[in-house]
């Protein structure tokens, strides 16, 4: 030791503390046994920030690393498991899927990030592992994704990652590998923060910022002024972009720039006819207000929704196509793989919408171009509609495949969204109503279980004829009051009373609640 240059003995690079050779050697094993719990934390790490960053560039949108895992994901689940999560889980079973596909990329970046730690302790040059990490990262997103520039979002973290992990471990000072753990951790959490943050701006940005022409304006504007003065959080006569209802077959919807897009009219026609958007918006333009509601929804559910699109009638390219065969039907087709099908005499009052409150159709309601079939269910109103095929004989479309029975008119409903007591003690109950084309007559309330009704206060109709209405009542607060609503549409017909499910025809029956006391 006094002369410091002994066999087994030798100094550090900051000077003085001889370190014996063998804590040299258990150093150097250490870093060469591979992989060690730290590199599980750095291919962990790099596999999370990968991911985050292609969030952070992509946004939820199909150029998302996880949209095409997705997809994959959705078309290698056996079809059973499909249904039954339909069924079963409803909405949520979204998100199973989603988080597998996120597991599935967090996997991939991993792996790769693990390569690259590989290769660095064996050639022992970080640089080069943490190069082929990025290098085999960013060449799985380019090939998964088609987008070989935003590719670059995930492979970047990944490298950075996979370069710290591999960085050689100093045998100097306290415990150098702790630190770094920590501050790469803390780093990484940092990183995915801003990733989420930076994802969302990304994945809103297509809402579009132009003028709202002055028609659309003037109609919304008038709409709002109908709509009741009520308490409670419940839309007006005017869904905002923002809070009307969306149902998607997919989890990434397609994005179609209006330069990709056409629309095709073909199968049992004379002429085949194909649009392109620019000769669409040539078309003779009007604003219409339209209400749409899901067969899906719970009797007093909330996917029933009012909007005012801009667009054109589709008869005139029908006619031009001339539709023939035999059933008097037509199945319509979606870039999203969705059809459905359903009679040329619904189709022929379609309306091309690609406005929506006076906005380019955002992303998630069909963007650029869907059809409005005014008065039936949901699912007849075809987002990213494609093509149009006009059919010999009838066949089963997307949701009819899986029992459903939702391409007719709607149910007429009357909801019961909010109850509030009113300064003056009372209590008031609102909501809105719907009967597709038969339009709202009126609203009748009863507030002792259905023995006598009285007429529910009710909006101004506004344009159109398929549009909802707003109702609202007010009683005193003495007890409970088993309150329930009814609508009379305007044919005169009362809404039934007997309750269905949604499955399979939509539901129906009174809307009921046990209110004050
Ligand atoms: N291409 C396509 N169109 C579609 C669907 C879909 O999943 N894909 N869902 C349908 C259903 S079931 C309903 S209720 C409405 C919902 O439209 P929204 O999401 O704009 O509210 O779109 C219909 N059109
Ligand atoms: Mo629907």
């Amino acid at each position: 030791m006094d002369d410091g240059s002994t066999d087994d003995e030798t100094r550090d690079d900051d000077g003085d503390l001889p370190i014996p050779e063998t804590q040299i050697m258990t150093e150097r094993i250490r870093n060469d046994e591979f992989p060690s719990g730290i590199d599980f934390l750095f291919v962990l790490l790099a596999g999370i920030t990968g991911v985050a960053g292609s969030y952070a560039v992509a946004g939820y949108t199909r150029r998302f690393v996880v949209a095409p895992i997705d997809d994959a994901v959705v078309r290698l689940t056996p079809g059973e498991i499909v249904a039954f999560v339909i069924q079963n889980v409803g909405e949520q079973g979204h998100l199973l899927h989603i988080g597998l596909s996120v597991l599935i990329a967090t996997g991939l970046f991993a792996s790769a990030a693990t390569v690259g730690l590989y290769v660095a302790r064996r050639v022992g040059r970080p640089a080069i592992g943490s190069g082929l990490a990025g290098i085999l990262t960013w060449s799985m997103v380019a090939s998964i994704t088609a987008d070989p520039v935003l590719a670059v979002g995930a492979a970047g973290p990944v490298t950075v990652l996979t370069a710290v992990g591999a960085a050689p471990l100093s045998a100097s000072g306290t415990d150098p590998s702790r630190r770094r753990v920590l501050v790469s951790s803390a780093g990484a959490l940092a990183f995915i923060g801003i990733s989420l943050g930076l994802g969302r701006l990304v994945t809103t940005t297509d809402i579009g910022t132009q003028e709202i022409d002055e028609e659309v304006s003037t109609l919304i504007q008038e709409a709002e002024e109908k709509s009741l003065d009520v308490r409670g959080d419940i839309p007006g006569l005017v869904s905002s972009l923002d809070e009307f209802y969306n149902v998607d077959i997919a989890t990434f919807d397609p994005a179609i720039s209006p330069e990709d897009w056409s629309l095709t009219i073909t199968g049992e026609v004379g002429d085949d006819v194909t649009i392109t958007f620019d000769e669409l918006a040539d078309m003779p333009i009007e604003r219409r207000f339209i209400t749409l509601r899901c067969v899906g929804e719970s009797l007093n559910g909330k996917k029933l929704d009012n909007a005012v699109w801009t667009g054109t009638p589709i008869k005139p390219l029908l006619a031009e196509a001339d539709p023939g065969g035999k059933c008097g039907c037509a199945m319509l087709h979606a870039a999203d793989d969705y059809f459905v099908q359903f009679p040329i005499e619904a189709l022929e009052d379609g309306f091309l919408a690609w406005e929506m409150n006076g906005r380019p159709l955002p992303q998630s309601h069909g963007h650029p171009v869907r059809i409005l079939i005014p008065g039936h269910w949901g699912e007849t109103n075809v987002k990213w509609l494609t093509e149009i095929e006009l059919l010999n004989e009838e066949m089963d479309g997307y949701w009819e495949q899986r029992g459903w029975h939702g391409t007719g008119p709607v149910n007429t409903v009357a909801k019961l969204w909010s109850d509030s007591t009113l300064d003056n003690g009372n209590i008031e109950v609102v909501g809105h109503a719907y009967a597709g084309t038969r339009g709202i007559e009126s609203v009748e309330v009863s507030t002792n279980g259905g023995k006598t009704w009285q007429d529910a206060e009710l909006s101004e109709p506004i344009p159109g004829n398929d549009v909802w209405r707003q109702w609202r009542y007010e009683f005193e607060a003495d007890g409970a009051h088993d309150v329930i609503v009814r609508a009379i549409d305007g044919e005169g017909t009362t809404q039934p009373e007997e309750p269905s499910d949604a499955f399979p025809s939509g539901a129906t029956g009174w809307v009921s609640k046990t209110i004050g006391g």
